[in-house]
């Protein structure tokens, strides 16, 4: 187990209804604030931590991106997207903006408790897929993001960078310790920051653990996401990867 894991280990963990954000004032929250304060934010810091699997093992799609039909965008797949969007608008204004990421790695931070470093982390990490995501856009509507996501994915651009733009930085945001393997208790905690239930996130982990050896590598997970958002049949396993669908 890893220090950061060990130091986890008694945490009382309280989930906070969505929308409700952090009330207390924790060590972890201090911690957030002095990391934005500096500015370090702009800058990618990785942590001296052993990084194996994505730098030099390419991913082995079971179906690569490029191969799923087009998306012609139906109401279940706009549920998925929904979904989607509902787990990253973290404080539930209805948008999503640079504070949903914000909060979300401070949410991280204080589940795992982790330290300065690790704080940071993580902090950086998120604020890296933020602005990849949205680019210059300031803050975005669930409406726009849907329309956003079904240009994206039918593009052959997109399809083809598909393990950059998404797995690979999904992926890397989730393994905290950088080992190259999603543990439970990483999911847990990627799924607490997004003020999802540990009870979703073991429905989830289990589904996407597909050799069952209790660990998500990187193939596992970028199959899982390729079929949420590559597919439109009702029955796909993966429909409620993140959760119950939005209506
Ligand atoms: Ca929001
Ligand atoms: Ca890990
Ligand atoms: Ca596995």
């Amino acid at each position: 187990m890893s220090k950061v894991f060990q130091a986890s280990k008694g945490l009382i963990r309280i989930m906070q209804p969505r929308g409700q954000g952090l009330t207390r004032i924790t060590s972890t929250t201090k911690r957030v604030e002095k990391v934005l304060q500096h500015e370090s934010v702009t800058k990618f810091s990785p942590l001296s931590l052993p990084v194996r699997g994505l730098k030099h093992q390419p991913i082995q799609f079971k179906k690569a991106p490029m191969d799923y039909p087009p998306l012609t965008g139906s109401d279940l797949w706009k549920r998925k997207v929904r979904t989607y969007f509902k787990c990253f608008d973290v404080n539930g204004d209805g948008y999503i903006t640079k504070e949903d990421y914000i909060l979300s790695a401070r949410r991280c931070a204080e589940y795992l408790d982790l330290d300065d470093e690790r704080t940071e982390h993580v902090l950086n990490q998120r604020i890296r897929q933020w602005e990849y995501m949205t680019k210059n856009a300031s803050k975005v509507s669930e409406e726009e993001y849907v329309e956003m996501v079904q240009v994206l994915c039918n593009q052959k651009h997109f399809r083809e960078e598909f393990f950059l733009a998404v797995v690979s930085m999904s992926f890397t945001v989730t393994d905290i310790n950088g080992d190259g393997l999603i543990s439970s208790e990483e999911y847990k905690a990627y799924f607490y920051s997004l003020g999802l239930s540990a009870e979703a996130s073991q429905k989830a982990f289990h589904l996407i653990d597909n050799n069952n050896d209790g660990f998500i590598t990187v193939d596992e997970f970028g199959h899982a996401i390729a079929e949420f958002f590559f597919t439109e049949d009702p029955s796909n396993i993966y429909n409620e990867v993140f959760g119950a669908l939005a209506d």
